[in-house]
């Protein structure tokens, strides 16, 4: 016999059917009615595998009443209800380190295509532009502040890659971290005022929601740019798309988006803007590593282990 699991949101395919092979899934996200599906399982399920754009609230842990573990896919949480979670013992563990290098690779690469214009260079050449005059200089990252938004992790290993780049660095968090070289700043405000570029890197959820907000991009003027690969809730979105607008901040290179997928309209409509998917640690490497790490700390639970890697 099989165990039985609970699938709440899309992951890696792969991931996906490997937890198809080991065990007895049922995919609310695929489920037409997830409360007759929910019902159905409810006494006999012990452990969930969620992600990013298929979380677990309150309401479902609490129709779970035997649940003991959530094994997310993702370094960020913030769709799985953490407080419900610990209120009920039911471990909740995530994906952390696998994806570190990953996110902060293209956290670089979305704050060089951002400043240096690399997207709208290609559309210069593909739309023939070439053809009738050079394109406009850009602005340079070279000798400029690079303000981290999190010095977790993700936040450590871009200033590691920007120091590469002679970016100085400047970071703010909750707390001052005795073993980085750079200058803290508790305010975000402050941070911003001592920037130029600012790189948003912490976690998502309430304690971080709007942080970056419209004294904070007015504080990083209007020569600066934000790149942010964390959480669309992050960056006050409305404020960002005014500043935009109003040429009170040069330029933004974003990942993430308050309403994924689905991305303002402004956002796709001004030229000093970079969109992406949320890819940031979408390749093939990076998430079969996350996709194992679900699937090890599902084993372990399920032998009586400790889990790999609890939040
Ligand atoms: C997502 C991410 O997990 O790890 C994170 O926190 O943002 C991504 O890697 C991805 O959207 C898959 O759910």
């Amino acid at each position: 016999m099989k165990q039985e699991i609970i699938v709440t949101g899309p992951m890696y395919p792969p991931t996906l059917a490997k937890l198809d092979e080991t065990y007895t899934t049922y995919k609310l996200f695929k489920a037409e009615d997830r409360a007759a599906m929910l019902a159905s399982v409810a006494d006999r399920i012990t452990a969930v595998a969620s992600s990013n754009s298929g979380g677990i609230d309150g309401a479902t842990i609490a129709k779970l009443p035997r649940l003991k573990v959530i094994a997310h896919f993702g370094v960020g949480y913030d769709t799985v209800d953490v407080n419900a979670a610990k209120a009920r013992k039911v471990a909740v563990t995530n994906t952390p380190d696998v994806l570190t290098e990953e996110v902060a690779d293209l956290a670089m690469a979305l704050l060089l295509a951002t400043v240096r214009r690399v997207p709208q260079g290609d559309r210069y050449v593909r739309e023939g532009k070439w053809l009738k005059g050079s394109m406009a200089l850009t602005e340079s990252v070279q000798g400029k502040t690079l303000g981290i938004i999190g010095a977790g992790r993700i936040g450590r290993a871009i200033a590691k890659r920007a120091a590469a780049f002679n970016l100085k660095i400047a970071y703010q968090g909750p707390n001052k971290k005795a073993d980085l070289p750079y200058a803290y700043f508790a305010d975000p405000v402050a941070l911003a005022g001592e920037a130029d570029l600012l790189m948003v890197a912490c976690p998502g959820g309430e304690a971080t929601r709007n942080l970056v907000n419209r004294a904070v991009i007015d504080a990083l003027g209007p020569k600066g740019f934000i790149v942010n690969i964390a959480r669309g809730s992050v960056i006050d979105e409305p404020a960002l798309i005014e500043a935009l607008q109003q040429n009170r901040i040069a330029g933004a290179g974003l990942d993430v988006f308050a309403d994924e997928p689905r991305v303002p309209e402004a956002f796709i409509a001004m030229e000093n803007v970079v969109l992406q998917p949320h890819v940031a640690s979408a390749t093939h490497q990076t998430r079969a590593a996350m996709g194992q790490l679900v699937i090890d700390n599902l084993a372990a639970h399920f032998a009586g282990r400790p889990l790999l890697t609890p939040v």
